[in-house]
């Protein structure tokens, strides 16, 4: 498998640290680092390729300023633009990046015709449209359905650590899934969720659930607020856990067209196609399914927000 990650800021360097560390068990044999500034992806590569070198593994790792070097990518991972700074919504990224994200997907579509592009940049879910947009018009609609987006997989690993550390239990016996988009009006799957196989609402009262889907809605600013910049580790890890679900029947929230907007959903990743998990979605109680009716209502005026700006571009 190649893996061309476009951005090598924090979170495009560690999801390549992270897919190098995994390489072996991904099937990854070359991954690469584009970004416009000059030097660091080559320097970021060098290091990586030294890094590699230390547990004899057998992966490539480029460092390059051409999209050229993209060419016939299997998957493609998006972290380029701005990140957040504290006090930012990922809303108020929406003006600079959308122009960014067309402009990668561009240049990636020239090089690569029907990878996996998992679109990491905010605001995501408008970001993702972009993106599929880009990719409709270019390859069309088989190549777009392959174009999905990075938040649920982040949202649930922040949300599982939270109730592990609170039911002092092994992250292993969490079961939680957040769908929705990536923001405040994330839907944390609550009914659904379970320690050891029951039922949350069995070993946790309402209030600390209530605590812990706030923090969770709020986990991306809580580490802006302490590192002055957006989070990467748990990001970088939440991109590769996606890569991994590819051709598994591992089912991952991920953003994709859902009823015409782009919105995190359960899907599993096979064959080239997304198949949503209509089902868990049915499954949901009335609190959960209203949520979610709001998060497509606000996912569809930012989408217009998006087409404004880009028809002004
Ligand atoms: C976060 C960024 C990746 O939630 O949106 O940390």
């Amino acid at each position: 498998m190649k893996l061309s990650i476009i951005g090598a800021g924090n979170v495009g360097a560690t999801t390549a640290f992270i897919a190098a560390l995994k390489s072996s068990e991904l099937g990854i044999d070359e991954i690469v680092l584009v970004d416009i500034v000059e030097k660091i992806p080559q320097g970021k590569a060098l290091d990586l390729n030294q890094c590699v070198t230390v547990f004899n593994l057998d992966v490539k790792i480029v460092g390059s300023n051409s999209y050229a070097d993209t060419e016939n990518s299997d998957v493609v991972v998006i972290t380029a633009g701005l990140p957040r700074k504290p006090g930012m919504s990922r809303d108020d990224l929406i003006d600079k990046n959308a122009g960014i994200v067309k402009g990668v997907v561009e240049n990636i579509m020239k090089f690569s015709d029907h990878p996996w592009i998992i679109i990491v940049t905010n605001p995501l879910d408008a970001m993702v449209y972009v993106a599929s947009s880009c990719v409709l018009e270019k390859r069309g609609k088989d190549a777009a359905d392959k174009v999905i987006g990075m938040a649920g997989t982040l949202d649930s690993a922040r949300m599982r650590f939270f109730l592990a550390e609170e039911l002092g239990e092994g992250k292993e016996a969490i079961e939680a899934l957040t769908i929705g988009s990536h923001g405040d009006e994330m839907v944390p799957l609550m009914s659904s969720a379970t320690a050891n196989q029951k039922s949350l609402s069995k070993v946790m009262n309402d209030k600390k659930m209530k605590e812990i889907v706030d923090r969770t809605k709020k986990g991306g600013a809580e580490i802006v607020d302490l590192l002055g910049t957006s989070a990467y580790y748990a990001p970088a890890a939440a991109i590769v856990e996606i890569i991994e679900a590819i051709d598994t029947e591992k089912i991952v929230p991920v953003s994709v067209n859902y009823r015409g907007v782009f919105i995190g959903v359960p899907v599993k990743l096979s064959d080239g196609t997304v198949e949503i998990q209509q089902n868990m979605l049915d499954s949901m109680n009335s609190e959960e399914k209203k949520m979610f009716d709001d998060c497509i209502e606000k996912v569809k005026s930012l989408i217009d927000k998006t087409e404004e700006i880009l028809k002004n571009k």
